[in-house]
C-alpha cells in the first residue's frame, strides 16, 4: 500500500513536468475580433467601412448564386490588433495560413512580412522582428492581410468548373516558439517527415526525416527523440538521438526506428491511427524545448494493372467520390466540424476513398480521413494551362506544397496533379504553336512527376483524364504518371451507358502496365424534378439513377479498373453553370446543403457492410397525381427501397403492399397512394430479427373529372412543354407534367412544345438561368403557339396564375458555358411576339410583348382572380396579334 503511494506520487510528479513542458511551443487560431474591407482600398485608407468579422471568412457567399453573371474578384483586406506580451522577445513567431482565397500578403505595423500565391496551401510568415515589444501597457501591433482572388494567367487553376472563392477561409494561426525548434521554414510544415519503408504485418520500420534549428547565439547539445504513441497513450516504439548545434544553424536528421514488432495495421476496417511525438530538449537540463505530434498509420499498398488495388496485401476496390468544399451561404468558409461531416458521411455510405480534388483541402478533411479510415488522393490545382514560366513556376510551387504538407498522413495513397489538361487546346490555327504548347505542357507535368517520385517515391502518382483517348495518349500524359485517371461521362454528355465499360476495356488492352481508376463519373440530378419517361440531360434523379446503375455495375465487373470515384459526394457551386439549379452543379449524390439523393441511398445499399433499408424519395414528402381511374380514389405511382438485404417487404399505412427481391440494392414497389397521409414502411429480415424505415408521404390525388364530387378540386399546377413532374421543396407544391386537354378534365389546346433546334443536347426546353424566380424549371419548358388552357372545373372562386418566359435571344451566344462534351450550340433565331390572355372572354393580359415585358430570361407571372358561375370552367385563350403566343406554367388555386 505504501509503496504503491509513493509509486503515484511520482508519476503525479511526472505528469505535471510534461504538462509543463507542453507549453513548449504556443500554438493557436487568431480568428477572433477581425475587421474586413472589400474592395481596391489600401491599409492606409482606413475608411469607415471596415465590417467585424471571424475567419473562415469569404467575401463571395452571395453573390456567386445570385442572378447576376459572375462574383467579385479583387482585394480584399483584413486587420486585427495582435497584444504580443513583452517577454516573447526572446521566442520565434510565426503567422500561419492555412489557405486564402487566392494570394496574401500580410503586413506588421504597416511593414509586409511576406506573400504568398495559390489559394488552397498553407503559408507562413516569421514576425518577429516586425513585432513592437513596448513595455507594458502597450502590447498592440496591428495585422495586415490583404487577399486577392483576381483571375490571373499565371497562378493556377485558371480554369474550371467551380468557383474561385475569395478571403481568409481557413484558420489562421501564431505559432510561438523557442529559438530551438523543429524548422518552421519549410513550407509551412512542421518540419518533420514521418515514412514507413517497410511494413509487414509483423513489423515495421519507420523513418523520421526533418530538421531544426538553433536559433540561439550559443553552441546546445540538444536531444531528439520520437515517440510512436498507441491511442491509449503508451509506448510502441522510441528513438532517441543527441546534437550538439552550433549557434544559428539548421540541422537535418534522418532517424530510423527498426524492427517495430506488434503494430496494428490501419485499413478502412480498422483505422488504428498511432501519433509519433518528436521532441527537442535540453541535453543538459533536459528542459523541453519544442515538441510536434504527426499521425502514423502501419499499412502497405499496391496498384496492379490487372488486379487493381491491393491494402496490407489484399485487394480492395476503392470507391468513393470527390469532394468540393463549399455550402450554401457560406461559400468554402466552412468551420472544421463541417468538413469532417462530409468525410463521415462518405464514410457512412460505405466509401473507402475520397479524391480531394481539384486542389487540396482543409488539414481537418485528411485528419478525418486518417481517423475513419478512408484512403485518399490528393490534388495539386493545376487545371488551365498558360504557356509561360510563371505558370510552371506556381504549379511546381504549389506541388511542393501540397506534397510536403499533406506528407505524413497515413490516408494519402496518391499526389494527383492536373485535370482534364486537354479539354481545350487552343492554337487550333497554329499547328506549330500548337505543338510547342502541348510540348511544354508534356515537360510540366514530367516536372511535376520528378518531384512527386523524388520528394515521397512511396506513394502512387496520378493524371486524371477527359475522354479524349488518342490525345492524352499523343501528347503522353498517359505515359508520365504512375496512375493513370478518366473522367468518364459515357451516357451523359456523350456516348452510351454502354461505352463506359468499353472504353476502360480499351485501356487495359492498349495501356497494360498502367493501373487505370475512374477519377469520375456522374450526372445531374436536381432532386426536385422526377420523370416517369427519364431523358438525358432532364435532370430527373430518375435518368441519373440508371446512369449510376450501370456506371457502377461496370466498375464492380472489372477487377482491373481499381477505383470509382463519383463525381460528386456534394453538389457545388459553380458560376459558370445556368441550367435547372442556377449556380450549381447538381452531379452530387447529396444536395448541396448535404441532404441525401436517391443515388447517395443507391451506393449506400451497393457498399456498406451493416443491414441498411432506406425508403427511397423521401425528400418527395407532398405528392401529386391523377386518379388511376374515373371512379378510382389512389393514384399508382413507383416507390424504390434501397437495402443490402435479399428481400424487402413494404405497407402503405399497416397494409401490406408486398415483397420485392432487390436487384443492385434495390427493390422495386407499385404503391397506390391515396388521398391524405401515406405511411410506407419498408422492412427486410436480418439473421433473426428485421430492419425498417419509414416514409411519410402527403397526397394530393387529383380526379380524371374536375366536377368529380369525391374528390373536391383544391389546385393544380402544371409546366407547360414539360414532361417531368417538379416538387417546389420550398412550398410543398407539386408541378404536374402538361397534357392535351380532354373534356371534363384540363389541358392545353393547340401549339407544341418548345424544344431548341440548335441545341443538340437537351431535347426539349432551354437551359438558361431564368431570372427573378426560382422555378428554372418551370420557365425553361413551354408550350409555344399555344391557342388555349382549360380547366372544367365546378363554380367558384379561383386564383389563377400564368408563368411566362421569352426563351429566344437576340445574342446568339453559346447555351453552356463549361460542359466536358459539346460547348451547347447557338440558340434559335429571336422572333418577335406579342399576344392577349382572355379568361372565359374577359381579356385579363392585353399585349405581352417581347419588346416589352416579356424579356428574355426573365420571369413573368401574372395572378388574377376567376369567378366561375356556371359550367364553364376556367377557360384561358391566348389571342396573338404578332408571332406565336406561349405559356411556360399555369395554377388554378380553388378559393371558395
Ligand atoms: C469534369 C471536371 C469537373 C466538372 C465535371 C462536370 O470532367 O473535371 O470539374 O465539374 O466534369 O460536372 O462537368
Ligand atoms: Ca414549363
Amino acid at each position: 500500500m505504501v509503496f504503491r503511494s509513493i509509486f503515484s506520487l511520482s508519476m503525479l510528479g511526472l505528469f505535471l513536468l510534461s504538462n509543463l513542458q507542453a507549453q513548449s511551443r504556443l500554438s493557436s487560431t487568431i480568428n477572433s475580433n477581425w475587421l474586413f474591407c472589400k474592395g481596391d482600398t489600401t491599409q492606409k485608407a482606413a475608411g469607415s467601412n471596415w465590417k467585424p468579422v471571424s475567419i473562415p471568412h469569404t467575401w463571395n457567399t452571395q453573390d456567386v448564386l445570385d442572378d447576376e453573371p459572375g462574383y467579385y474578384r479583387g482585394d480584399g483586406w483584413y486587420k486585427k490588433t495582435l497584444f504580443i506580451p513583452a517577454d516573447w522577445k526572446d521566442k520565434d513567431i510565426y503567422l500561419h495560413f492555412e489557405g486564402a482565397g487566392q494570394t496574401a500578403e500580410a503586413f506588421i505595423n504597416g511593414k509586409s512580412v511576406g506573400k504568398h500565391a495559390g489559394g488552397y496551401t498553407f503559408f507562413s510568415f516569421p514576425i518577429r522582428s516586425f513585432l513592437n515589444f513596448a513595455a507594458e501597457g502597450n502590447r498592440a501591433n496591428e495585422l495586415v492581410v490583404r487577399v486577392n482572388n483576381s483571375h490571373d494567367d499565371n497562378l493556377p487553376p485558371t480554369m474550371g468548373d467551380f468557383n474561385i472563392f475569395g478571403g481568409l477561409y481557413r484558420d489562421v494561426y501564431l505559432n510561438v516558439l523557442n529559438h530551438v525548434h523543429f524548422d518552421a521554414d519549410n513550407h509551412a510544415t512542421n518540419g518533420v517527415f514521418v515514412t514507413t519503408p517497410q511494413v509487414s504485418a509483423t513489423q515495421a520500420t519507420v523513418q523520421i526525416k526533418g530538421a531544426f534549428v538553433n536559433q540561439t547565439n550559443t553552441e546546445r547539445k540538444l536531444s531528439i527523440s520520437h515517440r510512436i504513441l498507441k491511442p491509449d497513450g503508451s509506448l510502441l516504439a522510441e528513438e532517441k538521438g543527441s546534437f550538439s548545434a552550433a549557434a544559428g544553424q539548421k540541422f537535418d536528421f534522418i532517424q530510423t526506428i527498426k524492427n517495430i514488432r506488434g503494430q496494428r495495421l490501419w485499413s478502412p476496417e480498422d483505422p488504428y491511427l498511432y501519433r509519433i511525438v518528436s521532441s527537442l530538449a535540453d541535453a543538459t537540463t533536459g528542459q523541453l524545448l519544442d515538441e510536434v505530434s504527426n499521425p502514423l498509420g502501419f499499412r502497405w499498398f499496391r496498384f496492379d494493372p490487372n488486379t487493381g488495388f491491393f491494402l496490407n496485401g489484399k485487394s480492395l476496390k476503392l470507391m468513393g467520390t470527390s469532394r468540393h468544399q463549399d455550402y450554401p451561404g457560406m461559400g468554402n468558409a466552412l468551420s472544421d466540424a463541417m468538413h469532417v461531416r462530409d468525410v463521415e458521411l462518405l464514410k457512412d455510405m460505405g466509401g473507402n476513398f475520397l479524391r480531394v480534388a481539384h486542389y487540396p483541402q482543409d488539414p481537418a478533411i485528411l485528419q478525418a480521413c486518417d481517423r475513419l479510415g478512408i484512403l485518399a488522393s490528393v490534388e495539386t490545382p493545376v487545371m488551365g494551362f498558360t504557356d509561360s514560366e510563371a505558370f510552371a513556376a506556381s504549379a511546381k510551387q504549389q506541388h511542393r506544397e501540397v506534397i510536403l504538407q499533406h506528407y505524413n498522413h497515413p490516408s494519402v495513397i496518391i499526389w494527383s496533379y492536373m485535370n482534364e489538361m486537354l479539354l481545350r487546346v487552343p492554337f487550333g490555327n497554329d499547328s506549330t504553336r500548337q505543338k510547342m504548347y502541348l510540348s511544354h505542357l508534356a515537360g510540366l507535368a514530367q516536372e511535376l512527376e520528378n518531384m512527386a517520385r523524388q520528394e515521397d517515391s512511396a506513394r502512387y502518382t496520378l493524371i486524371p483524364n477527359h475522354n479524349a483517348w488518342e490525345v492524352y495518349n499523343k501528347v503522353g500524359l498517359t505515359k508520365i504518371p504512375k496512375l493513370v485517371g478518366w473522367n468518364l461521362y459515357f451516357g451523359w454528355y456523350y456516348g452510351t451507358f454502354d461505352e463506359f465499360g468499353k472504353f476502360l476495356d480499351k485501356h487495359h488492352r492498349e495501356l497494360p502496365d498502367k493501373p487505370v481508376l475512374v477519377t469520375e463519373y456522374g450526372a445531374d440530378a436536381d432532386n426536385r424534378i422526377r420523370s416517369a419517361t427519364p431523358l438525358r440531360f432532364d435532370k430527373s434523379v430518375e435518368y441519373t439513377m440508371a446512369y449510376h446503375q450501370a456506371s457502377l455495375k461496370a466498375i464492380l465487373e472489372r477487377p482491373f479498373v481499381a477505383a470509382g470515384m463519383v463525381w460528386n459526394l456534394n453538389e457545388f457551386n459553380t458560376a459558370v453553370r445556368a441550367e435547372t439549379l442556377p449556380n450549381i452543379n447538381p452531379k452530387g449524390i447529396m444536395t448541396y446543403d448535404r441532404r441525401e439523393k436517391d443515388p447517395y441511398r443507391f451506393y449506400k445499399a451497393n457498399l456498406v457492410k451493416t443491414p441498411y433499408i432506406q425508403v427511397g424519395a423521401k425528400e418527395w414528402n407532398r405528392r401529386s397525381g391523377i386518379a388511376d381511374s374515373e371512379t378510382s380514389l389512389v393514384c399508382t405511382q413507383p416507390v424504390e427501397v434501397f437495402a443490402n438485404q435479399p428481400t424487402v417487404t413494404l405497407t402503405l399505412n399497416g397494409k401490406p403492399i408486398g415483397s420485392a427481391p432487390t436487384k443492385q440494392g434495390i427493390a422495386q414497389f407499385k404503391v397506390p397512394f391515396r388521398p391524405g397521409l401515406n405511411r410506407l414502411v419498408a422492412t427486410a429480415a436480418v439473421a433473426g430479427t428485421t430492419i425498417s424505415d419509414q416514409a411519410d408521404i402527403v397526397f394530393d390525388l387529383l380526379p380524371r373529372q374536375l366536377k368529380n364530387a369525391k374528390l373536391p378540386f383544391t389546385e393544380l399546377n402544371v409546366s407547360l412543354g414539360d414532361s417531368r413532374l417538379f416538387f417546389d421543396d420550398k412550398t410543398g407544391q407539386n408541378w404536374l407534367p402538361e397534357q392535351a386537354y380532354q373534356a371534363g378534365s384540363w389541358g392545353y389546346v393547340g401549339g407544341k412544345q418548345f424544344v431548341m433546334a440548335n441545341n443538340s443536347r437537351v431535347g426539349f426546353g432551354g437551359s438558361r438561368n431564368i431570372l427573378g424566380t426560382e422555378l428554372d424549371p418551370i420557365y425553361q419548358t413551354q408550350r409555344t403557339g399555344i391557342e388555349g388552357f382549360r380547366f372544367d372545373v365546378p363554380p367558384g372562386d379561383y386564383e389563377l396564375t400564368l408563368h411566362f418566359a421569352e426563351l429566344l435571344s437576340k445574342n446568339t451566344g453559346n447555351d453552356i458555358a463549361f460542359n466536358v462534351g459539346s460547348r451547347g450550340g447557338p440558340r434559335d433565331e429571336f422572333k418577335a411576339r406579342s399576344f392577349d390572355v382572355l379568361i372565359n372572354g374577359q381579356v385579363v393580359v392585353s399585349g405581352l410583348s417581347n419588346s416589352e415585358t416579356l424579356q428574355t430570361d426573365q420571369a413573368v407571372a401574372i395572378k388574377c382572380l376567376v369567378s366561375v358561375a356556371g359550367q364553364e370552367g376556367v377557360q384561358v385563350t391566348f389571342k396573338s396579334r404578332l408571332g406565336e403566343a406561349v405559356l411556360n406554367g399555369i395554377q388554378l388555386r380553388k378559393l371558395r
